[in-house]
Formats: structure tokens, sequence, C-alpha cells
């Protein structure tokens, strides 16, 4: 799949769009560049005229509050209003994502980022994660996210090292991270979200095409950030069913692909 949409379907190409929300932040965002374009179009005409009037501009001592007024503070107090404006578009865009519980009905799934490797994990029959402790935790014996045997709820917690969600179906994402922060990302998805050692952050969203998709970590989080890459695969529905059933059955193997 292409990673970008044919040029000529617009004038600032974007990812594909594969989430449901995309359309909205893709509409804000080119509505961003163009302002900004024109902006600069317009501070760019303004110099140029300043330069040809340069000498018919000259003007008395006088009248220097009114150049102030017109050409610094009006223009400065629009620009104002008109990023605050802006600003407060993208935040109730992205305050959907985050701030807005996901539907009750959600799919839950656990991301959690490591040094450098991203860990996913379904809850299992039961809906519920189980518990996880720091110290239990290792890649080498399988159990990189340290889950506790001793609790009931994590015998069939499914932890795979491949995000594979359901088409059409919400997803309410649990972002955690083990050691330092990563940033979990997936343009395609237009979702980006650190996810923060000691904290859960929660974002929601609908994947809508199915195909492969990366995930990237988005902060600098040591030497092997340039490897920290995962897939997001989306499948219809039916097709997930089957394959959540299929690894189900496998859950005690450890990690699945
Ligand atoms: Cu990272």
């Amino acid at each position: 799949m292409s990673l970008l949409q044919p040029s000529s379907s617009t004038f600032w190409p974007l990812p594909v769009d594969a989430a449901a929300h995309g359309p909205a932040m893709d509409a804000h965002l080119r509505l961003n560049l163009w302002i900004a374009l024109a902006l600069v179009a317009l501070a760019h005409l303004l110099l140029l005229a300043g330069l040809a009037r340069r000498r018919a501009a000259r003007q008395k001592a006088g009248q220097a509050w009114q150049r102030l007024l017109w050409l610094e503070w009006l223009p400065l107090a629009a620009l104002t209003v008109l990023f605050a404006w802006l600003a407060v578009g993208s935040e109730r865009l992205w305050a959907v994502e985050r701030f807005t519980g996901a539907d009750p009905a959600a799919m839950q799934v656990e991301v959690t980022g490591m040094q450098f490797a991203w860990y996913f994990r379904y809850p299992g029959a039961d809906a519920t994660f189980g518990r996880t402790e720091l110290a239990l935790a290792s890649a080498a014996a399988g159990n990189p996210l340290g889950l506790d045997p001793t609790d009931p709820h994590g015998a069939d917690d499914l932890v795979t090292s491949q995000l594979v969600l359901p088409a059409g179906r919400e997803v309410d994402l649990t972002l955690r991270a083990q050691d330092v922060i990563h940033g979990f990302a997936v343009p395609q998805m237009r979702l980006k979200q650190n996810a923060l050692p000691g904290q859960t952050q929660h974002i929601h969203f609908t994947p809508e095409t199915p195909g492969d998709y990366a995930i990237l970590c988005t902060q600098v989080c040591g030497l092997g950030h340039y490897r920290m890459q995962a897939a997001l695969r989306v499948l219809a529905p039916a097709e997930f069913e089957r394959w959540l059933a299929a690894r189900e059955a496998g859950v005690s193997n450890g990690v699945q692909p």
C-alpha cells in the first residue's frame, strides 16, 4: 500500500487515512496549512509593497501611533484570535480520542513500550487484565510484561508482538511504558500518544480500512530507538475473530507474533 494518497487528490498529500476520526483531523490540518500559506504570501506582499513605497511612506512624527496601530497592533490582535481559534479546534479534535471516554463496548487492548519493542495484551475471555510485576518481567523467559502467574485474571491474557484489530470496532488502548518515555504513533490512524513509565494513558479510535500499518516510536528512547517498530494489522471482523480464537487457544506459549 502506498504511504501517501495520490498527489492529484489533494494539494497537501498525507498518509493514507484508515481511521474513522482521520478525515476531520486532515481537514483541520489542511485548514492550518492553507491559512499559513496565505499568511506567508500576505506578509511577503506587504514587505514588497513597503519596499516600493518606502519614500512615500515617510510620515510625520505625529502619525507614528496610527502606523503602529494599523501595521502592528491590529494585525497582532487578528493573528492572536486566529491562532487561538485554530488551537481550540485542534484541542477539541484531540480530546475526542484522548479525554472523552471510549464506548463501554470498545475492545480493550494494552500497549506496553520498552527498550526497544512494543507488546500488546488482550484481556481474554474474562475481559480483565491480569496483574503485572516489573520484577517478573523477562523477555528471555517469554514474559516481557511481567505477568503474575498467581493472578487468575492473567491466565487467559494474550500477549503479542503485533497489534491485530478488527475493522469498524472502537478500540480503547491503554498505553504503558516499562522503562523510559516512548511515543506510540500510527500515522495512518492519525494516532500519536506518549507512553509514560508509572502511568497509564488511554486513547481510543476506530480502525476502518483492513491492511498493514507501521507502529512507530516517536520519542528518542535510547540507542535502539531507530529499530523500535511494530506492525498493526487490521482485519475484517470475522477474520479477526478467527485470529483471536486461534491465538487464545495457544495462550500458554508466551509471546505470540
Ligand atoms: Cu521508544
